[in-house]
This record gives C-alpha cells, sequence and structure tokens, in this order.
C-alpha cells in the first residue's frame, strides 16, 4: 500500500515559512475543530473517509490561504511583472497530498492522522480529481504552474472554471461509455470564491463607428485556487471564471407564467462556463467553443489591465514591463483582438500604440501539428459573434501584409509576381488518400483532403491581384480549402503575428513547426521562433507518488535537494552498477508493481500476476499515438503461445500488457481500439494455453490519480507515435523518472530522452521523421512488403478471433492495402521493426540486472525534463519575468 503518511522529505519546520513550528496538539486541535465546522463529528472512527477528507482538507487550506496572501499581498507592494498562463484546460488532479507535502506539512500531517486512527491513504482516495484539461496540454499547464511557484516567480494561471471536467469513461460491455464528471457536488476546498472580482463579458451586437454594442452579456466571477510552491513560501494562483447572467431572473416572463423565460438567461450564461470540451482535436465552427475562449480571455485580459490601470494610470507603455501572457495553444489566441480591443476602445490608445503594446505582451506556445487541432473559425462566426474583434482581425491582416512588402524578401516575390503573368494555378483535386505534395501537405491536410490547389477562376469572375496572390500564404484571414467561398480565420497565424516569441515543445517539434505550417512564418520573422522543450514536476511525479523509490534516491544522495533541483538525480548514475543498490531499486519496483495491482483488482476486478513484465501504454487513444501497434503486436504474441509446444512456452518472457485512455466521444476508430483492447483480454485472458504468459488489461477512465500509481509500477512505456505526429510527449518523461524502460520512435521528447538516458538505453524502432514524407507521398503507392507476421495478426482479427468480427472490419481495412490511401500512420511499414525491438524488450527482461541498471540510469537521465528546467527557459528567454520570494519576517 501507499506509504504516503511517511513522507519521504523531512522538512524542518519553519525551513520554507508555511511548516509551523506548532506542536501536534494545535494541528490535531485544527482538524478537530475543522470536523466540526464541516458539519461532522470529531467521532473520527464513526466518519466516512469522505468527511474526514473535507475537515482535514480544511485544516490545510487554512495554512495555505495565510501564505497564499502573504505572497500576493508581497507581491503587490513590489509591482513586479506578473507572468499569466492563459490556457483553457488545467489538468490539476487531487491537492490534498500534493499540498500538505509541497507546504512542508507531510511529517506532522503524517503523525497527527496516524494518532487519530485515520489512513492518509484513504483520505487522498476521497478527493474528487480536477479534471479541468483533456490530456498532455493541460496537464503541462498544472505542471507549469506548479514550476513557477516554487521559483518564486510571479505568475497566475488564467482559465474556466468548468462545473463538469473531462468525462468519465466506464466500460459497457468492454466499449466504451462516458458519463459526466461532477466533481464539485461535495464542494471544492482548493478554491477561494471572489464574489468581487466580476467583469462583464459581451457577445454578438452590432459595431458603430467602431463602438461595439453587444447584443448579450454575461459576468465573469473569480475563483482563485492557490498554488503551493516546493520548499518556498510563496504561493501563486491559478485564477478561473465562472460564467453568471447579468439579471438574476426575469420577474416579469415569471409573472405571465414563463418559467423557462424566467429563467433563460441564466442557463444561457451558465452554458459557458458549464463543461469542458471532451475533444482532443477541436470541434470545428462550435460558437460555444469561442464563446468559452472569449469568455476566459477577456475576464483575465481586464482583471490584469484593471490591476494595472489602478497603480499606473494611463501610463499604458509600462504594461509590457508589468505583464506577460503565455497563450497555451490557440485556444485563447483572441487575446491578440481582444487587448487590442480594450486598449484601444476602451483606453483610447491609437493602432500603433497598441499594437506595439500588443506585441510586447503576447507570446504563444504551438502544440501539435495534427491539422484537425489547429483552430481556423470561420469569418462569419467570428464575425456574429465577436464583430469588433473581427474588424480588428482583419485590419491586424491588411497592416501586416502591407508591411511585408517592405521586407526585401518578400518585395522580390511580390516583384515576380508583378512582372510575369500570374501562372494559372492547378485545378483543385481530391487526391486519393495520402497524396500528398509535401511534409507541409503531410501534416497540415488531413488524408484524402485536397491538398490547397486552387480552382482556376470561373469566366466572369476576377482574376486575383498578383501582388495578393503572392501574399496570399501570409495571410491570417484564409479560404476554407473544402468549402469554396468560406473564408476562416488561421488562429495560430493571428497569434505567430501577434506575439513575441513562438515556440514548439521539444527540440524536433520547434523545427517542424518552422519547415512546415509556420515555414512562410518562419522565413519572414525568423527571430520569433524558439523552442521550450517540456518537462514535469518532479515533486507530483515522483517525490509524492514514488515515495519508496524517492526516499532510497535521497538516502543515496545524500540528501532531498533533488527534489528542487532534478539535475541532482544525474548523481545516481554511479549507482547503476551498485549490486545492493540495484537490489534495492528492484524491490521498490516491485513494491510499486504490487501496489498497481491492487489497484487494478479495485477498479477492474482483474486480478494480476506481478512477476510479469508491466507494459503500459496509458494516453489519449488516436491513430497517430498508435495504440493500434501495440495491439497488432499482441495479437502476434498471441498467436505465438498457441502455436508453441509446451518446451517453448516455458521460454516466452510472461508480459502484463496494459493500455489506457479515453477516446473523443465522436471518435470512431478510437472507440474501436478501446474495444479491441478489451476484446484482446477477454479472449487471452481465459485462455488456460496462456495462462500467466499474457494478460492483456484496458485500464478505465485513465486519469491523473491513476497515473500516479500506474507510472511508479511500469518497468516498460509505450511511445510509439508515427515519427514527425507527436509534438513532445510528458508521460514518457513521468516514466524516465520513475526509472521505466522506453520503447518508443525517434518522435516528440522521446529524442531527447535518449540524449538525456543514452540511445542504447532506450528500445528504438521505426522510420524516423523525414522518411514519414517520402512514404506517404511514393513509397506507399507500391509498397506490398507486408510482415506476414502482421498480416497473421491482422487476419486474426478480421477472422474474429476476438469477437465481434463485423464491429472490426472496418478498423482492419484502415490499415489494409496501403496502395489504396490507407494506414496514414504507417503501422505496417513499422512493424516488422517493432517487434524487433519487442524482441529485445524480451531479452533484455531475462537479464534483471542489466534491465535493472537501465532503469536507475532512466531515473538518472532525467533531470533535464524537470518542469523547472522549462519554466527557467521561459522566464529569461520570452516572459523575462524574475524571481521574487517572501522575505520571511
Ligand atoms: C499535447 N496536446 C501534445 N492537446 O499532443 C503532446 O505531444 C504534448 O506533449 C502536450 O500537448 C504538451 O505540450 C494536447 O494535449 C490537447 O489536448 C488539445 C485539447 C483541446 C483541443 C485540441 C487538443
Amino acid at each position: 500500500t501507499r506509504a504516503i503518511a511517511e513522507p519521504p522529505v523531512k522538512t524542518a519546520p519553519g525551513s520554507n515559512g508555511v511548516a509551523t513550528s506548532e506542536g501536534d496538539s494545535k494541528l490535531k486541535e485544527s482538524i478537530l475543530q475543522n470536523l466540526l465546522n464541516t458539519g461532522s463529528s470529531t467521532h473520527i472512527e464513526a466518519l466516512d473517509a469522505k468527511d474526514v477528507y473535507r475537515g482535514v482538507a480544511q485544516s490545510v487550506r487554512e495554512k495555505l490561504v495565510a501564505a497564499f496572501n502573504r505572497t500576493q499581498e508581497y507581491w503587490r507592494e513590489e509591482d513586479t511583472k506578473f507572468i499569466y498562463y492563459l490556457s483553457a484546460e488545467f489538468l490539476m488532479g487531487r491537492s490534498l497530498l500534493n499540498t500538505v507535502q509541497n507546504l512542508g506539512l507531510g511529517g506532522p500531517y503524517g503523525e497527527v492522522l496516524k494518532e487519530l486512527g485515520v489512513k492518509m491513504e484513504a483520505l487522498v482516495d476521497a478527493e474528487q480529481n480536477a479534471a479541468l484539461g483533456n490530456g498532455g496540454l493541460g496537464r503541462l499547464a498544472a505542471c507549469f504552474l506548479d514550476s513557477i511557484a516554487t521559483l518564486d516567480l510571479p505568475g497566475w494561471g488564467y482559465g474556466i472554471r468548468y462545473k463538469y471536467g473531462m468525462f468519465k469513461q466506464a466500460l459497457k460491455g468492454g466499449y466504451q461509455d462516458e458519463l459526466p464528471d461532477i466533481w464539485l457536488t461535495n464542494g471544492n476546498p482548493w478554491e477561494i470564491a471572489r464574489p468581487n472580482i466580476t467583469y462583464r463579458i459581451g457577445f454578438y451586437g452590432t459595431v458603430d463607428q467602431f463602438q461595439w454594442s453587444p447584443a448579450e452579456e454575461v459576468i465573469a466571477k473569480a475563483y482563485d485556487n492557490p498554488i503551493p510552491g516546493f520548499q518556498t513560501s510563496t504561493v501563486g494562483n491559478l485564477r478561473l471564471w465562472e460564467a453568471l447572467p447579468l439579471h438574476e431572473f426575469d420577474l416579469a416572463a415569471f409573472n405571465k407564467g414563463d418559467y423557462v423565460q424566467a429563467v433563460e438567461e441564466r442557463r444561457k450564461a451558465e452554458d459557458i462556463s458549464a463543461v469542458l470540451y471532451p475533444n482532443d482535436a477541436t470541434e470545428y465552427g462550435k460558437e460555444l467553443r469561442l464563446k468559452q475562449q472569449y469568455f476566459f480571455v477577456s475576464a483575465s485580459l481586464q482583471d490584469v489591465l484593471a490591476r494595472f490601470r489602478e497603480r499606473h494610470g494611463a501610463n499604458w507603455p509600462l504594461l509590457p514591463e508589468k505583464a506577460c501572457f503565455q497563450m497555451n495553444d490557440t485556444h485563447p489566441t483572441i487575446a491578440v483582438a481582444e487587448l487590442m480591443r480594450l486598449l484601444i476602445d476602451c483606453e483610447g490608445l491609437g493602432w500603433d500604440a497598441a499594437w506595439a503594446i500588443t506585441q510586447k505582451c503576447l507570446a504563444f506556445t504551438n502544440h501539435t501539428v495534427m491539422p484537425e487541432a489547429l483552430e481556423k473559425w470561420p469569418v462569419a462566426v467570428i464575425g456574429k459573434l465577436l464583430p469588433r474583434h473581427m474588424e480588428i482581425i482583419d485590419k491586424i491582416d491588411t497592416i501586416w501584409k502591407d508591411s511585408l512588402k517592405e521586407q526585401e524578401k518578400v518585395l522580390g516575390q511580390v516583384e515576380a509576381a508583378a512582372k510575369s503573368a500570374p501562372p494559372k494555378p492547378p485545378k483543385a483535386e481530391i487526391k486519393p488518400k495520402g497524396a500528398v505534395e509535401s511534409l507541409t501537405d503531410a501534416l497540415t491536410f488531413k488524408a484524402g483532403e485536397p491538398s490547397g490547389g486552387k480552382e482556376e477562376p470561373e469566366e466572369g469572375e476576377e482574376e486575383e491581384d498578383p501582388v495578393e496572390a503572392a501574399l496570399a500564404k501570409y495571410s491570417i484571414i484564409t479560404e476554407n480549402p473544402w468549402e469554396k467561398g468560406v473564408k476562416l480565420v488561421n488562429m495560430a497565424y493571428l497569434a505567430v503575428v501577434g506575439s513575441k516569441a513562438v515556440n514548439g515543445v521539444a527540440a524536433i517539434h520547434s523545427e517542424i513547426i518552422k519547415d512546415t505550417i509556420f515555414k512562410d512564418f518562419y522565413d519572414v520573422m525568423p527571430h520569433k521562433f524558439q523552442n521550450k522543450t517540456n518537462g514535469v514536476t518532479p515533486r507530483r511525479w515522483l517525490a509524492w507518488c514514488n515515495p519508496a523509490l524517492a526516499a532510497l534516491i535521497t538516502e543515496a544522495l545524500g540528501g532531498d535537494e533533488w527534489i528542487n533541483d532534478a539535475t541532482r538525480l544525474s548523481g545516481l548514475r554511479k549507482f547503476a552498477d551498485d549490486k545492493d543498490f540495484q537490489a534495492k531499486w528492484r524491490a521498490i519496483k516491485l513494491a510499486n508493481k504490487e501496489r498497481l495491482a491492487a489497484k487494478i483488482k479495485e477498479r477492474t476486478g482483474v486480478t494480476l500476476p506481478t512477476t510479469p513484465l508491466y507494459d503500459i501504454q496509458i494516453k489519449r487513444i488516436h491513430e497517430y499515438k498508435r495504440q493500434y501497434l501495440n495491439l497488432l503486436s499482441v495479437a502476434w504474441r498471441y498467436h505465438q503461445i498457441k502455436a508453441a509446444t509446451p518446451l517453448e512456452r516455458s521460454k516466452f518472457v510472461p508480459r502484463v500488457v496494459l493500455i489506457g485512455g479515453k477516446a473523443a466521444s465522436a471518435y470512431y476508430m478510437a472507440k474501436k481500439i478501446i474495444r479491441l483492447t478489451t476484446a484482446i483480454g477477454e479472449t487471452v485472458n481465459s485462455d488456460p494455453d496462456v495462462s500467466d504468459l499474457l494478460k492483456v488489461v484496458f485500464l478505465p477512465d485513465y486519469n491523473v490519480d491513476w497515473a500516479e500509481v500506474i507510472i511508479p509500477g511500469s518497468e516498460l512505456s509505450q511511445h510509439i507515435s508515427t515519427a514527425g505526429t507527436e509534438a513532445s510527449g510528458t508521460s514518457n518523461m513521468k516514466f524516465a523518472m520513475n526509472g521505466c524502460l522506453i520503447i518508443g520512435t525517434m518522435d516528440g521528447a522521446n529524442i531527447e530522452i535518449a540524449e538525456e538516458v543514452g540511445k542504447e538505453n532506450l528500445f528504438v524502432f521505426g522510420m524516423p521523421a523525414e522518411d514519414v514524407q517520402g512514404w506517404r507521398d511514393g513509397k506507399r503507392a507500391e509498397w506490398k512488403d507486408y510482415d506476414p507476421r502482421f498480416t497473421t495478426a491482422l487476419n486474426m482479427i478480421k477472422d474474429g478471433v476476438f469477437g465481434d468480427k463485423e464491429y472490426f472490419q472496418d478498423l482492419a481495412d484502415s490499415i489494409s492495402d496501403m496502395s489504396k490511401g490507407n494506414d496514414w500512420f504507417l503501422v505496417a511499414p513499422d512493424f516488422t521493426d517493432y517487434l524487433r525491438a519487442q524482441a529485445e524488450v524480451d531479452k533484455l527482461y531475462l537479464d534483471q540486472d542489466e534491465w535493472t541498471r537501465r532503469s536507475i540510469l532512466y531515473t538518472a537521465g532525467s533531470g533535464f525534463f524537470s518542469s523547472d528546467r522549462t519554466i527557467k527557459q521561459y522566464a529569461d528567454e520570452i516572459w523575462d519575468v524574475k524571481p521574487m520570494p517572501v522575505p520571511s519576517s
């Protein structure tokens, strides 16, 4: 079981300014008093875990809020520069353990709870997950907040207080079932409601002489969520907005008996912050989504400007010295137009002054090259919902393109275009799936969609101005390639133009965006483009979730400084060959596997042996992440076991294969992949020929709290995306920190992990990103080299070995016969090399000393992937924000 009552760090009382020297008796008193305050009794033995949790959480909250107030007051007095992290998602997970530990109160609370006969583990489990995010992007934002506070950087997150977070996933007969995530029913002890901090947010209406008169208005109300730093008295903030109606209740309608109308305004307003869009791509053109985005961006900007105004009046040119806004992907990028509007329409600045300020205050992070996730809003949708913003975007686009005419590089192109008669553009053609011209096309257009060709103008239509044509590729407002005449605002382009810096999230990804989706922009403003390789907090993802390993590391390194200086983990390298140390390391891994097996038993009813290799793939289900590749190799393994003689069987290396992740509700293929996992599990797990040689389990409702148990208990993890598709990945970093070996492609941050850990210590396979393009354009057409093992595995699915034959038919078809344009993510051509790498895994697992040596080297090499390092780079290279620790009084 989880030894969390025994924290790995013994923070000296008072050393972080939050942990206090107050004795156990005071802490006990505080817990008992808070049990009463939350409506429970002090007869703890008679209470259920949820009630005790509420009392204990309140007690912790008192200390947290006191430190929060001190920090915020100090920062306000110092009038220091802030970073504001704008994100539609913050996947915070649970807070109790993290708060207690970050505040250095793990020891004292552990002691008192023990005395009261309460298991900390039970309390931890009683807390709801704050699942206000889809996946990696949202969790990254949460890790960043932890690091910002730990590094004493003045900074806040800004987002939406969704009433319903990421849906809960259940399995119904092996298929995904989606249930609402009602996470606020028992209240949220970690937030502070701010009824006095409200802003009006307008929608629709008309613009007359630059004056916007919204037709609809709602109120944004603030909730603060204090973010404790580790070993510091700094407590940062995540401010989330709730949408409320301007008018509570329409009494006139009520009096007329129209009860629905009476509450209509309330319902409409509340819709805005009601639910997180559970899609890991975007919902094309959904007005409510744009409403959400504008809602939180406008409230956040108004909030920052209001505080600035209070202090500095109308000295707006000073704003860039006081505030930097990091836009987390395209979701908050309407900020470019909103900041312009607030400065011009509300503060009375001229266009040029406002633009200079805007461009100095904003920065933009891109997290994907997947075309369906790069938001492009129809001009008609923005024009209707935010008419003034549409005018502003139009003007930004025009001025931006005009400015380009002065750039020498562009000038050359424009002149050339003007001189020569405009070349006849090729006719638009719908190409066969996958037949794309270039890597740019491959990465920016979906298979089967037109690759950007323009139609010849029909007779009577105006010929395009050649200068305009030459500038078209820089246009923020573009023609929808799939719907003639429909204009779209490319939000990423708007962000690139409006920001001082643009970054990708891993070295390869930051290169790819310069070559593909932002190539033309990079050509004319290379200085804006940067890389900031992602990171994860070593507090939550090693120290708190893996206390036994953390204690061993602390012992070996002679101190716990690694918890806020993860580079010190490299000190473990010298223990990699130490047999005693290896034995201790291995014993902890086994204990963590047992903890995981117990959790799986509790959540799925499946009993698992703990001696086999624990092989894990947890992430959103997506074709590009290739869970399918994993499953095909599992099918092949099953086939081999079945075909083997008893003697041969005894030579198989036993494996437990665990796959978890949610599928977007409308993602047809992803749902089939889930069903394929459960179907394979049903067949394999009940086959007596297989016994303990292979177990396959789908882990339902994968989320942050699951991850905290899964990752420490894993031995092999899979990060096997088609090269060039996974921007970074962050779970790969968490697994590495916890000494889990990686099988993966040279994609995203895997490449940098290989550099840090030693490439020879990873199981690397698959075609490199450079080759993917060639495959998709050419080679696929004639490729027939199917590995017979691939064919066997695929046929097992087609033939109904795992049941549900008809249901799996189109899933099977999707990777059959590449020449027809199938298998966009190149499962078949990577299969052979994948099996080679898997065979190496099996072989190495037989040599437990060598396996353990490598496992130690992963943790030792993972220091670079601390989000502390990432945040330091953002702070120094983009934000220009300096640490401002609260002096101890
Ligand atoms: C992820 N994106 C990337 N998007 O896929 C991953 O490689 C990267 O490590 C991570 O960001 C952090 O940089 C991601 O999680 C989403 O979930 C969006 C949700 C909203 C719609 C668009 C996708």
